[in-house]
């Protein structure tokens, strides 16, 4: 791999060398930020259900405040402006739209996000929106959640709601955010809502999302959107050693992580190699024909979350017997000999891996669309001056390395359009609760106050520079 693609000159030192054109964003998700859990007509998620149980989150955090931007999103948006983004990925709370995840729409919701967006508009940012990040409805869940089709053909109603109230003003339609963690996350490790530790739950849950997404995408086209894609988190994944054995594990992973999603999305076929990674469990009666079509439809965009990287080795399964195996447990272990810094979520920081993962996915796939990096960031424990302000050194050699890697892949021929840094807030992040600290901007959850980091000025200036680039570049 190259090494890192930056260049002085423009104003903002390190500036990545990417594209003239390339776009900046920063993103968010509705359950961690938003808060107001119960007002105006919202109905329960499954990460009420499931922060509102005793020891699934860390202290038993929950997503009822958050960083109540469903109160303070002018002041939100009044941030984003000042940091300059050209876009902005927000997600729409399916259970503030439909309390009940079908049936009537809630008309408190509806004009929320009216406003955000006509906001957002306003202040010359685009919006993008993802449709499903995480939160289904409690009632959908209760009726067998992903692990049914109902659901699936209830996510293309929610889309085809959205499409029609917010088509006009979305730039980017993402239907769902990191199905990994929906399927794999929530039905089989059961370290995210709803909780369960299945295995052929998740593999149904797995088929279910892409098949909501298939059908979503349908409904978002017939509805006139613009650009429709979806955000999967794909894994650089390294084998242990050369040995044969650690060479399976690892495509084992590729299957379990990636393919999953890259093959029936990307090349309208289920993974050559999931017989060797889930036995029988894979082919369910939960898939039909027909399903590959709808799933395989044309996208104008990938989205591509990254953090770091994995090294597996082979391992024995947890369970001796298949039929009490998780879907998880395929026979790897995942190791960390990466000798770099990391960062609180105890994440590697190795930012050439992004470079790999573009590139082998490009080789992979002739016909990949163009890409956008959904979500990349770092969470560090950040430093409050006692003046107030925020040094945070870390985050921004992260981004800064981050965008560098994306430059050496666009470089090496992948077409990647934009980035949106995670995140915008610091916020709920999930099992973790509110100890990892994301944001650009930092929240006191004591008293909600917004305070910009370094990074944030940072970015805004990088932004800036990269403006006057693409401008200087037209001439
Ligand atoms: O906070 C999450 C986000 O919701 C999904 N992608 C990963 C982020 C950091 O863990």
């Amino acid at each position: 791999m190259p090494g890192h693609r930056t260049s002085g000159g423009t104003g903002a030192p390190d500036l990545p060398d990417l594209p003239p054109g390339f776009r900046f964003g920063a993103a968010t998700a509705a359950y961690q930020i938003e808060g107001a859990h119960d007002r105006d007509g919202r109905g329960p998620s499954i990460w009420d259900t499931f922060s509102h149980t005793p020891g699934r989150t860390l202290g038993g955090a929950t997503g009822d405040t958050a960083c109540d931007h469903y109160h303070r999103h002018r002041e939100d948006v009044a941030l984003l402006r000042g940091l300059g983004v050209d876009t902005y990925r927000l997600s729409l709370s399916w259970p503030r739209l439909l309390p009940r995840g079908t049936g009537p729409a809630n008309p408190a919701g509806l004009d929320f996000y009216d406003r955000l967006l006509d906001d957002l508009l306003a202040a010359g940012i685009d919006p993008a929106v993802t449709l499903y990040h995480w939160d289904l409805p409690q009632a959908l869940e209760d009726r067998g959640g992903w692990r049914v089709r109902e659901t699936a053909e209830a996510f293309a109603s929610y889309a085809a709601l959205a499409a029609g109230r917010y088509g006009d003003r979305v730039e980017r339609w993402i239907t769902l955010n990191e199905p990994y963690c929906s399927a794999f996350v929530g039905y089989a490790e059961g370290r995210h809502a709803p909780g369960a530790r299945e295995g052929r739950g998740a593999l149904a849950a797995a088929h279910h999302l892409l098949v909501g997404h298939g059908l979503a995408v349908r409904e978002l086209r017939a509805a006139g959107a613009r650009e429709v894609g979806i955000a999967l988190n794909l894994d650089r994944i390294h084998a242990a050693s050369g040995s044969p054995e650690d060479e399976a594990a690892r495509r084992r992973a590729e299957v379990l992580h990636n393919e999953v999603w890259t093959e029936p999305l990307l090349a309208g076929r289920y993974p050559a190699q999931e017989a060797e990674t889930w036995g029988g469990l894979a082919d369910g009666p939960w898939r039909r024909p027909g399903d590959l079509a709808v799933i395989g439809a044309p996208l104008d965009f990938l989205g591509v979350n990254f953090y770091r990287p994995v090294t597996v080795a082979a391992a024995p399964h947890r369970a001796a017997d298949p039929a009490d195996r998780t879907a998880v447990d395929v026979g790897v272990a995942e190791l960390d000999p990466y000798g770099t810094p990391h960062t609180t979520m105890g994440w590697p920081v190795v930012p050439g891996a992004l470079t790999e993962l573009l590139v082998d996915l490009h080789a992979r796939h002739p016909q990949l669309p163009p890409v956008w990096i959904t979500e990349n960031g770092a969470a560090f424990a950040d430093e409050v001056a006692p003046d107030g302000s925020v040094h945070d050194p870390a985050r921004i050699a992260y981004l800064r390395d981050h965008l560098a890697a994306v430059a050496d892949a666009v470089a090496l021929g992948v077409d990647v359009r934009g980035a949106y840094v995670w995140s915008l807030l610091d916020n709920f992040e999930w099992a973790r609760g509110y100890d990892q600290r994301f944001g650009l901007v930092r929240v006191d959850y004591d008293t909600l106050n917004r305070t910009p980091k370094d990074s944030y000025h940072w970015y805004r200036g990088l932004i800036t520079a990269h403006r006057a680039r693409t401008e200087e570049a037209a001439r």
